[in-house]
């Protein structure tokens, strides 16, 4: 995945995407409360606190936009973005999160897994990985499940503010063997922080190739 780039055409046509105007659609908790199939649609999972919402901040360039906290468990319903009336951003709830009561786990992995099953217009699953912490447990089930829903996925590395660039060049060459060997997952991988605002010229080109 070395010799995989981004072209002039394609980086300008990020920038541009993200250059417009994106705002806050609706909180859904519910199924029956997902907007109408439309736009395409990409969304990010994670961790809580992997960095979801503030990734959502630093690609649209907007601070307060998705609401971020050091208290994992912040976001708690599929939260939608509306880019220039092309694009669908869907910020999701996070996994593994320790002290959620296990009836509102449940209640949100049934959410995830019909939103996942039933939403054609899902181009892409950004899967969010935390430098410092690599693939976790609860990420190889959010994968399997992607494969099992047939939902294309690409990880993202976040944080990348937090560790060395050789640590941040290690673990991405092990997430790459890792997704290479998952079916529905993009081989190539994201190195991102949110914090230094890098690595969001490639993201944002990537995101413009999906709509
Ligand atoms: N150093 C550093 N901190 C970050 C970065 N991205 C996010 N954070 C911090 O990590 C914490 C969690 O960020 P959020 O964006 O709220 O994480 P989330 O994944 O949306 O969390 P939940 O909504 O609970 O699932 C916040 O304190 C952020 O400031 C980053 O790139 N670098
Ligand atoms: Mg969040």
């Amino acid at each position: 995945m070395e010799d995989y780039t981004f072209t002039e055409n394609e980086l300008e046509k990020g920038r541009l995407l993200f250059a417009a105007e994106c705002t806050f659609m609706l909180s859904v908790v519910k199924i029956p409360d997902l907007p109408p199939f439309g736009r395409p649609e990409i969304c990010f999972a994670g961790r809580s606190n992997v960095g979801k919402s503030s990734l959502i901040n630093a690609l649209t360039g907007r601070k307060g936009l998705a609401k971020t906290s050091n208290t994992p468990g912040r976001t708690q319903c599929l939260n939608f973005f509306n880019v220039d009336n092309r694009l669908n951003l869907v910020d999701m709830p996070g996994y593994g999160y320790a002290e959620a009561p296990k009836n509102l786990v449940k209640e949100w992995q049934g959410l995830i897994r019909d939103y996942l099953l039933g939403r054609p217009t899902l181009q892409r699953v950004f899967v969010l990985i935390d430098s410092r912490h690599g693939i976790k447990e609860n990420d190889r089930a959010m994968m399997k499940m992607l494969d099992e829903c047939a939902v294309s996925y690409q990880i993202v590395l976040t944080k990348g503010d937090k560790i060395s660039k050789a640590a941040q060049d290690k673990l991405c060459t092990e997430v790459t063997e890792i997704s290479k060997k998952h079916p529905a997952a993009h081989p190539f991988v994201h190195k991102t922080s949110s914090e230094k605002m890098l690595g969001f010229d490639e993201l944002r080109a990537e995101i413009g190739k999906l709509c």
